[in-house]
């Protein structure tokens, strides 16, 4: 780098650093606040029970922000919640480091006060490490020592000085900074008269050296961060990936039976843009709060039945794959889906059954809730009396699932083991990563959402989805296929029927029936004319009771209304 472009104008040597533009120092703040953030999230990345400063943090924010914003949060953004606020922590972070690169800039003083709010920074990363997930102290480490690095790059930068004028004779060159500056107190002032004291002393760093220091700061952020980026998403993936790959499921005990083939000459299932009766797994919605997917070592894992008269219950992975393994059917569904909307799966599980676990730990008198933690910490809880209900082929049981689709269950859907509840929002009842079951009561338990405004009980309302013809599509006139999916919980689906624009409700024709708990396909014919119409479908479940036409938002506890394409025909 020898080009005159990088030399900037060399200033006397005297020249407090403070004599820059701000927007020097408010770049010098967001890389030191940057380099000490990329050691913060290395050391977590490397170490495990470090927390990430930044998930740690950004889990906070959604912790603590009103129920208000993370409803408004939820609805606007959906899925994209968590990297929006992943985002929305950065943002502050920088505008915090720009910040004390600005104070910092202001005299030696300054510097040591934003040497310690970068100290402060690292503090409330730490706390909120530590009040995450009980990982211990050492959970707050990496937020502590990347504030350190932050605190002693703006020291450096902005506050440190070397005496200039030798023979002064023995004072401590530190010394000024514990008393008031006036300088500072008014801001960089390029016109005041020199400060006796500074002349004496320089900046530690030559302007040449700060660039050097500051580009460092720059490389040392890019190369911690991606590396901490890297070594989380391979190395934790893979280790998990590569144990799921590993394993062997075992045969299951009372197998159902084999899953009708859908062929493109199925009438009414083969229709191009039909939902197929089993979701890929590839395809299935994933709805979580984790911010990175958790990736448990099956190896030390272990499932946890408390609050049982008999005493807890642990089991293995082995234990649990041990036990006698069944199969069920059951669509899953988040409460957070619009009418219309693609929150919604339908698998095949593989697991054992909850029920009998629950009754070898002992219900004791009085539980009323079953409450289940996943190894992030995510909590759900749904009545004790759901799993009172007489189970079979159609009304399936509910399961501790170990397989989804005829494998382990992908990292994303909760392996090693995740609960599957038949006729319950994914909210109540569904978790991931399961790690521990307790039998307790409404007074002693609270699922995550519950105090975030969703409801305490949530049983999976029908809907019925068009997913053939798409809105907004053009369609020739002619004969065509309406077609979609509906489901109704655990209650079965008695009718599906459609209408175009005001016209009569006509029955469709319904796929195969895997069980109550599933959706099933529908279609049904029609002769398009020239023109634009609304085409709407509603169900009514096996009970009986018809969908409402009454449009309610999902929260608190699941959409309502018809669903509705506009169509174009020529
Ligand atoms: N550990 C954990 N389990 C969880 C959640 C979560 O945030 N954490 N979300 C629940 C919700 S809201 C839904 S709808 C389902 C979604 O399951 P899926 O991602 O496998 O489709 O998981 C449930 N289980
Ligand atoms: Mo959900």
């Amino acid at each position: 780098m020898t080009s005159s472009y990088h030399n900037p104008p060399i200033p006397p040597a005297h020249t407090p650093a403070f004599h820059n533009p701000p927007s020097r120092p408010a770049v010098a703040g967001i890389l030191a606040g940057a380099a000490g953030l990329g050691l913060g999230e290395l050391l977590a990345a490397l170490i495990g029970p470090i927390r990430s400063p930044l998930l740690a943090v950004a889990d906070r924010v959604v912790d603590l922000s009103p129920t208000g914003v993370r409803e408004w949060a939820i609805s606007t953004l959906g899925t994209l919640d968590k990297p929006v606020t992943i985002l929305g922590t950065l943002v502050l972070l920088a505008l915090a480091s720009a910040g004390l690169g600005v104070l910092a800039a202001r005299g030696r003083r300054a510097a040591a006060w934003a040497a310690a709010g970068a100290m402060g920074m690292g503090v409330i990363g730490a706390v909120a490490a530590w009040s995450g997930r009980g990982d211990g102290m050492g959970s707050g480490f990496g937020a502590l020592a990347g504030a350190a690095v932050s605190a002693g790059a703006l020291w450096a930068l902005f506050g440190a000085t070397r005496r200039t004028t030798p023979g002064v004779g023995g004072r401590d060159t530190r010394a000024p900074a514990l008393k008031p500056d006036p300088a500072a107190a008014h801001g960089p002032n390029p016109e005041s008269e020199p400060d006796v004291e500074l002349d004496h002393e320089a900046p530690l760093l030559s302007p040449m050296r700060r660039r050097t220091v500051l580009g460092g700061l720059g490389v040392a952020a890019i190369v911690q961060l991606a590396l901490a980026g890297a070594i989380r998403v391979v190395g934790g993936r893979t280790q998990a990936q590569q144990a799921r790959s590993q394993v062997t499921l075992p045969p299951v005990d009372s197998p159902l039976a084999p899953l009708p083939k859908q062929t493109a000459s199925a009438p009414g299932a083969g229709t191009p843009g039909l939902s197929p009766l089993i979701t890929p797994n590839d395809d299935f919605y994933r709805i979580d709060t984790a911010f990175t997917i958790p990736s448990v070592d099956v190896d030390t894992w272990a499932l946890t039945i408390a609050g049982g008269s008999n005493g807890p219950l642990t089991l293995s992975y082995d234990d649990l794959l041990a036990r006698e393994q069944v199969e069920i059917d059951c669509t899953l569904s988040c409460v957070s889906n619009e009418v219309g909307g693609d929150l919604v799966g339908n698998a095949r599980w593989q697991g054992v059954e909850l029920a009998p676990l629950l009754a070898e730990a002992g219900v004791p008198e009085g539980a009323t809730q079953v409450g289940a933690t996943s190894t992030d910490g995510w909590t759900c809880g749904f009545p004790i009396e759901t799993l009172d209900r007489p189970s079979g082929d159609a009304t399936p049981p509910a399961i501790i699932a170990v397989a989804m689709g005829g494998e382990p269950l992908p990292l994303a859907h909760g392996f090693p083991a995740r609960l599957v509840i038949p006729g319950l929002y994914g909210y109540v009842s569904a978790c991931k990563w399961l790690e521990r079951i307790e039998l307790t009561t409404w007074e002693d338990f609270t699922g995550y959402w519950v105090p975030r405004g969703w409801s305490r009980e949530a049983p999976i309302k029908t809907q019925s989805r068009i997913d053939v013809p798409a809105d907004g599509a053009t369609v020739n006139a002619g004969p065509t296929t309406i077609a979609g999916v509906a489901w109704a919980g655990i209650r079965g689906l008695a009718e599906v029927e459609t209408r175009v624009d005001g016209g009569p409700w006509r029955p469709a024709n319904l796929g195969p029936k895997l069980s109550d708990a599933t959706w099933r396909q529908w279609w049904t014919d029609w002769n398009a004319t020239t023109g634009s119409h609304t085409l709407t479908v509603r169900a009514t479940d096996g009970a009986g009771n018809t969908q409402t036409a009454r449009p309610s938002r999902p929260d608190p506890n699941g959409a309502t209304g018809w669903h509705a394409v506009v169509v174009t025909v020529r």
